[in-house]
């Protein structure tokens, strides 16, 4: 879990270059780096950057770390969502 929290961290730092915000080619490379096994569609710029538009709360054209953490928190929900969906399926099933 730790572990987890720091690799979150990390991550963004280091696609930020350090900096308080990824702009949207730090985003693009981060989401096509990290999340093509999770999500749909990484690999098309345009969606990527639809989806960069949804999380940018503040609307200043780039992904600060409260927004990433946004989009982390979909992501979680997705997993979370697929195995409550299974483990329902596997009781409904007994
Ligand atoms: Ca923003």
């Amino acid at each position: 879990m730790e572990g987890a929290i720091k690799t979150l961290v990390t991550t963004f730092i280091s696609s930020s270059r350090g900096k308080d915000n990824l702009d949207s080619k730090s985003f693009q490379k981060l989401v096509q780096k990290q999340f093509s096994g999770m999500m749909e569609d990484t690999n098309s710029s345009k969606k990527i950057k639809e989806m960069q538009a949804g999380l940018d709360a503040n609307n200043d054209g780039k992904v600060s770390f409260q927004e990433y953490l946004t989009l982390i928190g979909y992501l979680a929900n997705c997993v979370s969502d697929s195995k409550t969906n299974s483990s329902q399926a596997a009781s409904d099933a007994s």
